[in-house]
């Protein structure tokens, strides 16, 4: 029985051979594995979490705050839920660098990203007093402020909050401010249920050394409550708002604290710097970033020069802004009550900095940024957390409540442009209390806001036209009526301004508007629909879009800017031959028009000759022509918008313009 010995062997022999080559092939494929892992995360010793959903320093414009839909807690289990696995390792996210999640941990990582809509895994590693660079200046660096500043409570408040994210806040406002200063932390715990946030952190916050005072909220109410029920309680000469998943930067407090002793009526915002959502990484931003709002009142960083309001020449005193983020700022107590605090009304999140922005410039305050003052912040692109009431509802009526005391005229031309909101909404609100605040207050109107605060905005006022620039094909019968009636204006070669031409088209706005045809009008407009706000958007002309969407609405300026949401504004742009090449490559169309960010500057001066109907640039004479291109690879035809040389008979080159109703 059995094999014969040699035979034994050979098979032996065989076996061996198959083992060490499934061992081989097993190693190869670890690697190759964990080399893609790698790979997907950036560079070398410095791999970067993915997924990178959004770039959050877009060169000119960024975004405060998307909401997210989707599902909260997923297949989440209530121990996942309620898990705190902070363990921090010693040099993690020193000096504010990212933190790398070895590839065992990456799917961990994306699947606890949705809790708290940032990469819990990354902020578990990092100490809760991680070090960070001095992001100041120099000359902010060596400022002195003296004795004798006001005192600050701090004030936090949090709706489920990450237990080593809110601890690291805290801990940085503990280390990094003069204790003399810091009179107090409150934190309001706006109904949570997370349980490391009931006796756990009760317990903690009992040892540190700053006062720190834990109020919670009976039931979810929002920030604005929230904040409410904190500055009650407060005994600091200054109140001082942070989110609840920040860190403060070196120096981050006298600055703020020094503005206020020296005007209490500035209401005072750090610079505030990007922690990363995904690797708690902690960048410096630009110092002379200005917020505003756009047409749907979302708060909009710019970064366009401005006119210094008054004469800085020192690069240490803090600049106006329009419009504040909402999150961080510090106010004097007693005029944050004299001013009327809160509209208490305003519930969960949103619209409340938009109020406050609006009520402290027109009742006589003003809002700034002080550029020696750092304070980081962990930006999100999705709200981790429930919305009672209904996300779109509570956002419109927040919004509704601040458009309607503040906004006078202006706020028909929110309702009627912003999805969600309509004159509906506004009917539903009561705001009494706050018109009478605003009385009793003085308050200016809503116009010398604009006009003063905010002169480069981009919103309709009554020295501008606003509304459709379609595309005279002389075919339908919107375009006829208007051909016909500029061609039977009195006198031949007519006046090119605007403000003449907006005049004569007034007149007429409700029979062209009438007119419209949706279907058959073509409209001046982007040639994307989605496209990022931050980049150079080519011009075209489509269907015109119904009254609530504002992708073909424009705001023209007596000096002849072409501006759209956003501060987007229609622009001669020379493409460099290099572009050219790319674009063609990429199968993109070229022109030398675009959208862009409103500068000022004369490559956005246009005029309109209301004889010929053209729009012509300014300066260089050249007409708004509408072209087709040919796409080299799809040979599909695609319309473009470009400047080329005038010919009265071109009716490429002829345009109507269309005003729209803005106000009551
Ligand atoms: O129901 C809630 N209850 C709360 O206590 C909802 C939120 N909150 C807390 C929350 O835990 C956090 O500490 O309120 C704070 C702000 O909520 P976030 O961080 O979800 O909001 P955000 O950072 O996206 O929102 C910005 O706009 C808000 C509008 O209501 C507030 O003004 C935020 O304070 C504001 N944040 C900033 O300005 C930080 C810089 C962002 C920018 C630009
Ligand atoms: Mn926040």
């Amino acid at each position: 029985m059995g094999l014969p010995f040699h035979k034994l062997k050979k098979l032996y022999i065989l076996y061996l051979f198959l083992l060490v080559f499934a061992f081989f092939m097993f190693a190869i494929s670890i690697n190759l594995y964990v080399s893609s892992m790698q790979s997907n995360g950036g560079e070398g010793s410095h791999p970067k979490p993915p997924p990178k959903r959004r770039s959050l320093w877009p060169h000119k414009n960024i975004v405060a705050h998307y909401i997210g839909k989707g599902d909260i807690f997923g297949n989440m289990t209530s121990d996942d839920y309620n898990m705190n696995q902070f363990r921090p390792v010693e040099t993690e996210g020193a000096y504010g660098r990212p933190v790398i999640i070895p590839p065992r941990d990456r799917f961990r990582m994306q699947r606890f990203f949705r809790l708290n809509s940032f990469n819990i895994l990354a902020s578990d590693r990092i100490p809760l007093n991680r070090t960070l660079k001095d992001y100041r200046t120099a000359e902010c660096r060596d400022k002195k402020y003296g004795s004798g500043l006001p005192t600050a409570s701090v004030i936090i408040v949090f709706h489920n909050e990450a237990w080593s994210v809110l601890l690291r806040t805290i801990t940085s406002v503990i280390n990094r401010s003069p204790r003399h200063l810091l009179k107090e932390i409150i934190l309001v715990d706006d109904a949570s249920d997370r349980t490391y946030l009931k006796r756990q952190l009760e317990s903690y916050i009992r040892v540190l050394s700053v006062p720190t005072h834990l109020y919670r909220m009976k039931k979810r109410s929002g920030l604005v409550p929230a904040r409410l029920m904190g500055a009650e309680h407060a005994r600091g000469d200054v109140l001082t708002f942070l989110d609840a998943h920040c860190e403060c930067s070196r120096g981050w407090l006298e600055p703020l604290l020094a503005r206020i002793k020296e005007s209490r009526n500035v209401v005072i915002c750090p610079v505030i710097d990007i922690i990363s959502d995904d690797n708690f990484s902690y960048t410096k931003t630009f110092e002379k970033h200005w917020g505003a709002f756009n047409w749907q009142l979302s708060f909009r960083w710019f970064s366009s020069e401005r006119k210094r309001d008054t004469n800085v020449k020192d690069a240490t005193q803090p600049t106006a802004t329009p419009g504040m983020a909402g999150g961080l700022f510090a106010i004097d107590r007693k005029y944050f009550y004299e001013m009327g605090a809160y509209d208490s009304e305003m519930h969960v999140w949103g619209g409340e900095n938009v109020e406050m922005s609006f009520r402290i410039w027109q009742c006589g305050g003003r809002i700034e940024i002080s550029p020696c003052s750092h304070v980081g912040h962990v930006f999100r692109s999705t709200t981790p957390y429930t919305f009672p009431g209904g996300m779109i509802d509570v956002l419109t009526t927040n919004l509704a409540r601040a458009a309607t005391v503040w906004m006078d005229d202006w706020q028909y031309f929110v309702m009627l442009y912003t999805q969600g909101l309509s004159l509906h909404v506004r009917e539903s609100v009561n705001v009494t209390e706050r018109v009478a605040l605003r009385k009793k207050l003085q308050c200016k109107p809503f116009s010398w806001y604009l006009e003063n605060i905010w002169p480069e905005h981009f919103f309709p006022a009554p020295d501008r036209f606003f509304g459709k620039i379609i595309w005279l094909d002389g075919e339908t019968e919107c375009a006829q009526a208007y051909s016909r009636h500029m061609k039977n204006l009195p006198g031949r070669l007519l006046s090119r301004e605007w403000k003449r031409a907006f005049e004569e088209v007034d007149s007429k706005a409700e029979e062209f508007t009438t007119l419209i045809d949706l279907e058959r009008d073509k409209c001046l407009r982007p040639l994307k629909e989605s496209a990022p706000r931050s980049s150079l958007q080519p011009v075209t002309v489509g269907d015109c879009t119904s009254h609530a969407q504002t992708m073909d609405l424009f705001v023209i300026t007596p000096k002849g800017q072409i501006m759209t949401n956003d501060n987007i504004c229609l622009t001669y742009h020379e493409p460099k031959q290099g572009m050219i090449k790319l674009l063609k490559n990429r199968n993109a169309t070229t022109s030398n028009v675009m959208m862009t960010q409103c500068t000022n500057d004369s490559r956005q001066l246009w005029t309109y000759d209301m004889d010929t109907q053209q729009i012509s640039h300014r300066d260089l004479k050249l007409c708004l022509t509408l072209k087709s291109a040919t796409n080299s690879r799809s040979q599909k035809t695609e319309k473009v918008v470009l400047t080329m040389q005038c010919d009265f008979k071109d009716i490429t080159q002829k345009w109507g313009l269309i005003p729209l109703p803005w106000r009551m």
